[in-house]
């Protein structure tokens, strides 16, 4: 086990998150293999920690001013054992292939929860969306598919959003796909409504996250009727998991960006919220805006010479991480127990470093990790594919009741898989484990391919 993770370090090792993602999965998988010599046998580690394909381009696009720009674009095919790779694309300045082989490698789990047959992948590129025109945006996003659409297609390879990836940006892929293909497939997922998107999508991360959470406090009888909640992030996944928070009766007191979060002792409510979406979607401002607009609220800007992060140090029943990877580490998580926090439900991937999961594990607190936790986002991505391969759109009751069931199966395979191991309670093992399993008996059964 340690020897693979070794090999994998020695083979590149730059990628720190890559290894991150690896190591948490392999350490919690060792049971498993004890339990099923074959898997050893077939080498099935190795096999499962090398993408299937791994494609890496140029990306020349013309700046307002005139000036040339080029970005690297990137696709991650990680695994195609249980269905076409399946993942998000993520713009933001810090990508770089460590950090979209940890997505691809957690998508591939996470999509083998949902129950629906998808494998998975993920891309995107160092473009930052911020601060560009709408026509940079455009332009940018024509040359990434002048590339990428010879790589995917709707039975191939289905990208959607991720970080700095949104309805917008998910537009004007589809219309160069479109063009250059000269057909019009569910080849992206996130499309808007009036051409083949599903209502709910856009909700589905949040709202799933919720979900799950509210699973996990009802095997303790518990709701999150009058809980307090910690909220990092102020984007998609974020704005809809303070809305289904406060559909079902808890408080939200912060949000953040990467300049900075907002603590609102009077709580985020509906009308607040309105505004951050106004805030974010519309006007593509800064969360310290709100400070303004709302000034009961105080607004902190982020230090970078603290080594922990001020927003997980508040009294507070729930937290649910929704900005980006390891933005909770030891020091927050040691944070949140004592202030109390009984409940982390992570939105983002990956957003605990290892020492902040073993002090959650340690203290025993319900602790859902993202593959299992974010996991509403691809579901119902997937119920976009379907829909759109059946050429007919699901009302929002519907498409919301299946995400909610998705929801409660990805948290009872989870349970039971952490059962049959022994180690009830724990959610890193279950989701990793339930989803390991699904995919290994997948490869398999298609042998050496
Ligand atoms: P958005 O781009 O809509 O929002 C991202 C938010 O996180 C912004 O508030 C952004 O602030 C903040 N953020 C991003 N990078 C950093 C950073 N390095 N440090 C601090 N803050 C940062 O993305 P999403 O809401 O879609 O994604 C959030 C998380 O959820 C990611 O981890 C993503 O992988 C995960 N996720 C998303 C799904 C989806 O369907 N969209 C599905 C499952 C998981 P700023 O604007 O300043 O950059
Ligand atoms: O991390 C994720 O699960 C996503 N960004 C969503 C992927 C998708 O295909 O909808």
């Amino acid at each position: 086990m340690s020897d693979i993770i070794q090999l994998i370090k020695d083979k590149d090792p730059e990628q720190k998150e890559f290894h991150q993602a690896v190591a948490e999965v392999l350490e919690t998988v060792k049971p498993v293999l004890d339990r099923n010599p074959q898997y050893r046998k077939e080498n099935i580690l190795s096999r499962i920690t090398e993408p299937e394909r791994v494609i890496m381009f140029r990306v020349p696009w013309m700046d307002d001013t005139g000036q040339i720009q080029v970005n690297r674009g990137f696709r991650i095919e990680m695994s195609s054992a249980i269905g076409p790779y399946k993942g998000g694309l993520r713009f933001h300045p810090s990508v770089n292939l460590s950090i979209l082989k940890f997505l691809a490698f957690e998508q591939v789990f996470k999509n083998a929860l949902t129950t629906l047959p998808m494998g998975g992948g993920k891309g995107g590129s160092d473009f930052d969306p911020k601060g560009k025109s709408d026509h940079e945006v455009m332009r940018f996003c024509q040359s990434f598919m002048a590339e990428l659409f010879r790589h995917i297609g709707e039975n191939t390879d289905i990208p959607a959003g991720d970080i700095g990836v949104g309805a917008r940006e998910i537009g004007y892929l589809f219309g160069m796909y479109k063009k250059l293909r000269n057909e019009f497939t569910g080849v992206l997922t996130g499309k808007s409504l009036a051409w083949g998107g599903s209502l709910i999508r856009p909700e589905a991360t949040g709202y799933g996250c919720v979900y799950f959470a509210a699973e996990m406090l009802s095997v303790k009888n518990d709701t999150l009727q009058a809980k307090t909640c910690l909220v990092s992030g102020s984007g998609n996944v974020a704005q809809f998991t303070v809305e289904k928070i406060l559909e079902l009766g808890g408080t939200v007191k912060t949000l953040s960006d990467s300049a900075g979060y907002i603590y609102d002792e009077k709580g985020i409510d509906a009308d607040k919220l309105a505004y951050v979406m106004h805030l974010k979607n519309i006007q593509r401002g800064r969360i310290s805006e709100y400070a303004e607009k709302y000034p009961d609220a105080v607004y902190t800007p982020t230090d970078d010479a603290l080594d922990y992060n001020p927003l997980w140090d508040h009294e507070a029943d729930c937290a649910f991480p929704s900005a980006t990877q390891n933005e909770i580490n030891g020091t927050d998580a040691a944070n949140l127990i004592k202030n109390n926090v009984t409940l982390v439900a992570e939105g983002a991937n990956m957003p605990s470093t290892p020492e902040a999961v073993n002090i959650f594990l340690d203290n025993k607190i319900m602790y859902g990790p993202g593959k299992a936790a974010n996991a509403g986002g691809v579901a119902v991505s997937g119920l976009e594919m379907s829909q759109n391969s059946m050429r007919l759109n699901w009302p929002g009751e519907e498409v919301d009741n299946r995400l909610k069931g998705i929801m409660r199966s990805i948290h009872k395979s989870c349970v039971y898989a952490a059962a049959e191991y022994d180690q009830p309670g724990n959610y890193v093992a279950g989701a990793n484990i339930a989803g390991f399993v699904k995919v290994v008996n997948a490869m398999l059964d298609q042998g050496l391919v």
